[in-house]
């Protein structure tokens, strides 16, 4: 019997709890292998003396998870190295913080292998395999070396960068060649797609079909497709609901005593482009000294890769930079930057969402940002926030009624707080509304069936679960 076999860096064993502090994308994964039966595997975030290959399976809330430890050597080299070091900076256009070591792409390589190795044993013939993100490029290339013949999909949540930049990284023809082992890649949008398809057909001499859709390279043709990642639309309303959000909702009011408060919620990571919308707050207040003490931005960037120097960095930059601010603005009743370096439960976000009245999603580049998607599905249909986003967002391109910015533009963005305070209600709900129609159509749900489906073809019915399992 076929089974969907889901393949990423780390797993989460779902909690059962739809509104706890899980992300998106594991609830959207779980949902799958709830649909389908099926298997994630993946990286168990431990770390251990030596790799063994020994696997950890688990089931929880109607999902089997298989995961594995590993060395030390390993996620150094491979996720702390070539994932976030090299890969991640490098496909956000950051060529000035990629580092090129051989060591990490040796390390890369090695685990994919070990990967391989690992969790060929339970794939059987009919399963078909999806393989999530940057970390796991080569795998399927990997796996068909040891003669595996399913149908292999494989979805990158990041941006893939311009043919020039992608030129820099010593790995790069190779590392195209072995997405050549995929049936089907998914990108978030026709961007990054086409991204794709430059570098392929400039630098490889891949040949792309008429349709755009089926690139060729020797003996090996891949589908591709742009498919964006949507949320859980109908989990987040009811967050937005619950009893948690309508409490930090009142609290959030409460102390903004009658001050527009703006949000931005973000993983602490310079592809986010918090320095930039900092400034650009700065060059609002002052440029507009009659306002200062009409707003507030409340920022909430959880730390993330805190063993990477260059987190490490961004973290202190941002501090010196919210405490200039601050410094040179606030008064005895206020402060115009609340800085928060901690994590909320989903619920609270939703509330805190509901109660600004602009959110502020101004990453540098961003393959989608699911972010501006929660902001807009937490607002009051009736009294909607306005979305303040990037152009350079992935979300952009499904968001026009935003006000859209250049996040690098300090003045841009002063200006696009200015209209949105400034905006009246009418025009707040004729640009939210476009917004709430597609997050409901194109949600999770949708994201995952439109890939899955065309991986699976015609066995997208044969693979469904049995409802009496
Ligand atoms: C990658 C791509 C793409 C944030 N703070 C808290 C919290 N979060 C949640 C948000 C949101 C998620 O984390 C972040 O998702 P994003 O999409 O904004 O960004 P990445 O983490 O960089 O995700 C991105 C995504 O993959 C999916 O393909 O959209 O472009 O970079 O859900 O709400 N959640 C909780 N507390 C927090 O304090 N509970």
């Amino acid at each position: 019997m076929s089974r969907l076999i889901v393949i990423s860096n780390r797993v989460q064993a779902p909690t059962g709890s739809h509104s706890g502090a899980q992300g998106g994308l594991a609830v959207a994964l779980a949902a799958a292998l709830r649909e389908y039966r099926g298997i994630w595997f993946g990286w168990s975030g431990e770390q251990t003396d030596e790799f063994t290959g020994q696997i950890s399976l688990q089931r929880n809330d109607g999902v089997t998870t298989a995961t594995v430890d590993l060395e030390e050597q390993d996620i150094e080299e491979y996720y702390n190295g070539y994932a976030n070091r090299t890969l991640w900076p490098l496909f956000h256009y950051r060529i000035d913080l990629a580092e090129y070591e051989r060591g990490f792409a040796g390390g890369y390589q090695r685990v994919n292998e070990r990967f391989a190795e690992t969790v060929l044993p339970l794939i059987e013939p009919d399963d078909v395999v999806w393989i999530q993100d940057y970390h796991m490029i080569p795998l399927a290339a990997e796996l068909r070396k040891r003669d595996c013949r399913n149908r292999i999909g494989f979805f990158l949540h990041i941006p893939w960068p311009p043919r020039r930049l992608l030129s820099t990284l010593p790995e790069a023809e190779e590392l195209v060649r072995t997405l050549f082992a995929y049936d089907l890649i998914g990108f978030h949008t026709e961007e990054w797609l086409q991204s794709f398809t430059d570098y392929a057909t400039q630098e490889l001499g891949a040949t792309l079909d008429e349709a755009g859709r089926l690139l060729r390279l020797g003996d090996r043709e891949v589908q591709i497709m742009a498919c964006p990642i949507g949320i859980d639309a109908d989990e987040f309303i009811q967050a937005a609901r619950s009893p948690t959000a309508r409490l930090t909702f009142r609290q959030m009011r409460d102390s903004a005593v009658g001050r527009a408060m703006i949000v931005g919620v973000d993983r602490l990571d310079y592809s986010k482009g918090l320095e930039e919308r900092f400034l650009g707050y700065e060059r609002f207040l002052l440029e507009h000294p009659e306002e200062r003490k009409e707003v507030f931005l409340l920022q909430i960037a959880p730390p993330s890769r805190g063993t990477v120097e260059s987190y490490q960095k961004i973290r202190a930059d941002l501090e010196g930079l919210a405490g200039r601010i601050n410094g040179a603005y606030a008064d005895l009743d206020w402060v115009p930057i609340r800085y928060v370096n901690q994590g909320y439960a989903r619920d609270v976000l939703a509330g805190v969402y509901r109660a600004a009245k602009i959110g502020l999603v101004t990453p540098l580049r961003d393959g989608m940002n699911l972010v501006a998607k929660e902001y807009v599905a937490a607002q009051d249909p009736e009294d909607p926030g306005v979305l303040i986003l990037s152009r350079f967002a992935g979300a952009a391109a499904q968001m026009p009624s935003a006000l859209l910015v250049n996040p690098y533009s300090a003045e841009d963005m002063s200006d696009a707080i200015m209209q949105a305070l400034r905006m009246r209600r009418e025009e707040r709900i004729a640009r939210w509304r476009p917004m709430m129609d597609m997050i409901e159509r194109e949600d999770v749900l949708w994201w995952r069936q439109q890939f899955t489906h065309a991986l699976l073809g015609d066995r997208a019915v044969e693979l469904l679960q049995d409802s009496d399992q």
